[in-house]
């Protein structure tokens, strides 16, 4: 009977030896990962020296300040900031992060910041957000999880956007309406007609040409009869109308 129950004894003890080292190889490692990131605070925001800057982290046990901004909420922020020596346009993204981001500019200083930008999906779950920075301003970058959504690894990239792809556009439609206007009416209708452009309208100013040609106190013959008030605010409202038109 002894050596039945010395048998179980050694039995069990193996078996606890087994769950312990299997309670270390599991707990140990997560306790390792679940450190909170030293920019966890605005005060301790990661300073960014030179573009393009990419950072990988893990923002499982990044915490929220009383004091983090909104921006689709604000779990478990980290901070960067960056100073540029020149005016520059900037892209703060998250691409490649594995968890719902959110990312966000801010200028001002911590406790008193103002919102520059801010994004939570652009592609996917993953943020990003394209601003013109001044050189010589402080510009805080915060990144966050969407509302209550965990963090998990976090990419956060700043850079430069890349240029804009080229795409083949209809020459007309890159036409500045108001160097097409050639002297007489006609002739400009049938380049327009023949260039096979949009409508009419997309092509010329809706005033006439010879408006944008007049200076100072000469008025279109059909204003004539307003008051002088009357005039001055009717030609102010028709000489505004050529860059509408144009702009869209
Ligand atoms: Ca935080």
């Amino acid at each position: 009977m002894k050596s039945v129950h010395g048998a179980r004894r050694r039995s069990l003890l193996g078996s606890l030896v087994v769950l312990a080292l299997l309670a270390f190889a599991v707990f140990i490692p997560s306790f390792a990962q679940a450190a909170v990131p030293a920019n966890d605070e605005i005060g301790a925001a990661t300073a960014i020296g030179s573009l393009p800057f990419t950072d990988t982290l893990d923002t499982t046990e990044a915490t929220t300040a009383a004091d983090d901004p909104q921006c689709a909420g604000n779990g478990q922020t980290v901070w960067y900031t960056f100073t540029p020596s020149a005016d520059i346009r900037l892209d703060a993204n998250t691409f490649g992060s594995s968890y719902d981001t959110t990312i966000s500019v801010y200028t001002g200083s911590p406790g008193a910041l103002t919102q520059i930008a801010c994004n939570d999906d652009s592609a996917g779950l993953q943020s990003q957000v394209i601003f013109d920075a001044t050189g010589g301003q402080t510009y805080y970058i915060m990144a966050g999880s969407f509302f209550s959504a965990s963090g998990g690894s976090l990419t956060l990239t700043l850079r430069q956007p890349p240029p804009p792809p080229e795409v083949g556009v209809p020459t007309t439609s890159l036409r500045n309406p108001t160097v097409s206007v050639s002297r007489r009416r006609g002739q400009r209708r049938a380049a327009a007609r023949a260039r096979g452009g949009g409508p009419r309208q997309a092509l010329e100013p809706r005033v006439p040409a010879r408006l944008g040609r007049r200076r100072g106190s000469q008025v279109p013959r059909g204003l004539r009869r307003l008051g002088t008030c009357g005039r001055e605010r009717a030609l102010s409202a028709l000489q505004r109308l050529p860059a509408q038109s144009s702009s869209g």
